[in-house]
């Protein structure tokens, strides 16, 4: 094939699924109003009465269609994983991945393959908020030309339970409690914790749903782990084991508890809408997918069980291959068609993909779809425009609940001679998904394997590869989430259990929850740890925050125009708060727009606060209660803050001390601290600018440890 036939080959596949969602779109603009039949409708304000005062009629169509239809809107929520976001996009390997995989869109860097992702979170309802702390969900279905694969990832790369038959009991364990529902979206509770101290495997979990990685900054910065092992099977049938990765271009970055459940209210929606409004402005998240693969013959060279999901492959001794890249670039037309019907399974494969005997993933294989049958009232999911594959499918599989295609011809069975057999089996060069042939012995039993059982050792890992912000954040949510427990007994329990762990961490959590501390210093005797878990390692760039710039009346417009211009040209983004919504006037009588109020807005909305100068500005901030909430806040949450001229004095009026600020001296002096950088007496931003974008790009400043906990806010 020449290279313009693959770019016209590729141009179809990125279509491909948006021209089949096409043919299912409806426009209403224009139209007159009719009932599901067609026929149009003079009234839909009055019901049919006998006598306008009198009792409705039965022949009332309109009224009982409509009624009805609106009394059975909803369907069943997913049992976890009910609150999600999705978007499409689509996938482009970086060269010929035929070494270890048949699966035909990993081969062929040309093709753009198209993507649904639905970001998730597990224990709340579909009406819960966005930012409590869970684990996220990040599953891809990928429409191949082979068919659809779905890669079902969570943002974390290990699980709470080693064996699928726990996940009823997990699961009832964490959602609120049955006698009266509380609470919503939260492990801090008592049944919880009474699971997780009867269960050691849930150890290492624990540390990752306890660290920044359970209240992600945004969905565009989180990585993804398809957590179970799964195996890449090449043309020649040789089989690698395999762990599926995405990693964010963005870096992995979290949010700070205190924010996390501020947002739940202020905003609860507050990463669906970072992600719809980064597409509508063009900020398309992109994840490169990466691999660790292992030989058959490296099975049992480590000194865990690579089969066990309560376990990561640390990148350090087994590197992730980045193979390719997704890219998010279009938001759903209808939540309700795209986001909640959409249907995955780690079941659907692709030649070229398989299973391992994971003793979870074994368990997934089952349950996926059987959850589809009922909250998607039948067989024929597959058939609604967001799940079915681009490529057609051919069986015999018939009827059923909203059965959409119509089958022609009489032969629905195989095999057959009225038909010629078809549709039949395609052999192996045909592109039949041939199962890897695994050689299994073994008695049947109902036990865990000896090579399941520590369950210390990497939970221990992780901890040591925690930075002194990351780790006092663990602290901190233990705190949070054991502070909750009611029964002391379960809290000691706590106690003990994450000495197995790490002595000093045990003593910090006792400290915290009124419990004992551990009588004998307990820990696994791990030493190592693995840097590439750390956020603090990860990419830090200014690229896509979100900078609130506070102003009002009599601000300096050339000061505030050269600032946004600067962030503009770093691809940061900004938003002008004031006590009012309407148009801020300048000391020279120019206009600038305001885009939230104190009410509307927060700084727990924004990476940034800026502080812009002018005399008649900074006074009026200086005299609003909110504006400085704003920046103590923003403070105590470690964020970048900048302030220019006057606007300095809003820093010195709050409760932010210790930090260098520009003095007031007659030359212009920029002084940057512990990321709050402030310049007085200049009126050239770019000094300022160059300097304010450095300290966005690092996110937070953990420097500011001891400082920032003696704001009040
Ligand atoms: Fe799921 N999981 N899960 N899970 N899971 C579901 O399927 C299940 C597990 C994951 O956006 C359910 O359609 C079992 C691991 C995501 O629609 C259900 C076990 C991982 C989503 C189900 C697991 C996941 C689900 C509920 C074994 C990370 C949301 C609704 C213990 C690799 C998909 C549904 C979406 C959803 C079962 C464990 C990821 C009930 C039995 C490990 C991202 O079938």
């Amino acid at each position: 094939m020449d290279t313009e036939q693959h770019k016209q080959q590729a141009a179809i596949q990125e279509h491909s699924k948006d021209g089949q969602l096409a043919h299912f779109l409806a426009e209403h603009d224009g139209e007159k109003l009719t009932t599901n039949q067609a026929t149009r409708i003079s009234n839909t304000d009055d019901s049919l009465k006998a006598g306008s005062r009198g009792p409705t009629l039965m022949e009332d169509f309109h009224f009982r269609e409509k009624l009805t239809h609106f009394d059975h809107e909803r369907i069943p929520e997913r049992v976890v994983h009910a609150r999600g976001f999705g978007a499409h996009g689509y996938f482009q390997v970086y060269e010929p991945m035929t070494e270890y995989t048949k699966a035909k869109f990993l081969q062929d860097p040309s093709v753009k393959t198209p993507v649904f992702v639905r970001f998730s979170t597990v224990v709340g309802s579909r009406g819960s908020a966005d930012t409590v702390r869970d684990v996220r969900g990040f599953a891809t279905k990928f429409f191949t030309e082979e068919g659809n694969y779905d890669l079902v990832a969570n943002n974390m790369p290990i699980f709470f339970i080693q064996d699928a038959i726990k996940f009823p009991d997990m699961v009832h364990a964490i959602k609120p409690e049955p006698h009266n529902e509380i609470p919503q979206a939260s492990a801090a509770h008592d049944t919880f914790w009474d699971f997780v101290v009867s269960l050691p495997e849930i150890t290492h979990m624990m540390m990752w749903l306890l660290s920044d990685r359970a209240i992600p900054r945004s969905f565009r910065m989180m990585e993804g782990f398809g957590v179970n092992t799964f195996r890449l099977v090449n043309a020649q049938g040789k089989s690698r084991f395999v762990k599926f990765h995405w990693k964010p271009t963005l870096g992995v970055h979290s949010l700070v508890w205190d924010e996390a459940q501020k947002l739940a209210g202020k905003d609860p929606d507050y990463h669906r809408r970072d992600l719809w409004d980064a597409i509508n402005k063009g900020d398309f998240p992109e994840y490169e997918l990466g691999i660790q693969m292992l030989e058959e013959e490296e099975e049992f060279k480590f000194d865990f069980d690579i089969l066990d999901p309560t376990k990561f492959w640390p990148e350090e001794i087994i590197p992730v291959k980045r193979i390719g890249k997704m890219t998010l670039n279009r938001n759903v037309d209808n939540f309700f068609a795209e986001t909640e019907q959409v249907a995955f399974h780690p079941g659907h494969v692709v030649p070229g993909i398989d299973f391992t005997n994971d003793p979870l993933l074994q368990g997934r294989l089952f349950s996926y779809l059987d959850t589809q049958l009922i909250r998607l009232g039948g067989p024929n999911f597959h058939e609604l425009p967001i799940n079915r594959p681009v490529a057609p499918a051919h069986n015999n599989q018939r009827d059923g609940y909203h059965r959409m295609t119509i089958d022609r011809g009489r032969v629905s069975y195989f095999p057959n001679s009225l038909q010629a057999n078809a549709p039949q089996p395609a052999s192996d060069s045909e592109h039949g998904y041939v199962h890897y042939s695994e050689k299994i012995e073994g008695q049947k039993v109902r036990e865990r394997s000896e090579s399941f059982r520590d369950h210390y050792r990497q939970a221990t890992l992780f901890w040591n590869s925690m930075s002194p912000a990351e780790k006092q954040h663990i602290i901190d949510a233990f705190h949070f989430e054991v502070g909750g427990v009611m029964d002391k007994q379960i809290k000691q329990r706590v106690v003990d259990m994450f000495n197995n762990v790490d002595g000093q961490l045990a003593t910090q959590i006792a400290m915290g929850i009124g419990a004992n501390p551990p009588a004998n210093l307990g820990g696994t005797g791990v030493t190592a740890s693995s840097p590439a878990v750390s956020q603090e390692n990860t990419i830090k760039e200014a690229r896509t925050r979100k900078v609130a710039i506070l102003a009002e009346n009599g601000f300096n417009f050339p000061e505030v125009t050269q600032v946004i211009d600067a962030l503009k040209g770093a691809g940061v983004h900004f938003e002008i708060i004031s006590k009012n919504q309407g148009m801020l006037t300048s000391v020279d009588g120019r206009q600038l727009e305001v885009n939230k109020n104190y009410l509307s807005a927060g700084s727990i909305m924004y990476d940034v606060v800026y502080v812009t100068g002018g005399r008649q500005c900074v006074d009026t901030l200086l005299s609003q209660g909110d504006a400085l909430h704003f920046v103590n806040e923003a403070f105590k949450h470690a964020k970048p803050i900048g302030a220019t001229n006057e606007g300095v004095d809003l820093l010195a009026a709050s409760a932010i001390q210790g930090v260098a600020l520009a003095g007031t001296e007659t030359c212009a002096e920029l002084v940057s601290e512990l990321g709050v950088v402030t310049i007085r007496n200049a009126a050239d931003m770019g000094y300022f600018s160059q300097e304010f974008i450095e300290a966005i790009a690092q996110h937070r400043h953990w420097m500011r440890q001891n400082l920032k906990d003696k704001v009040p806010a």
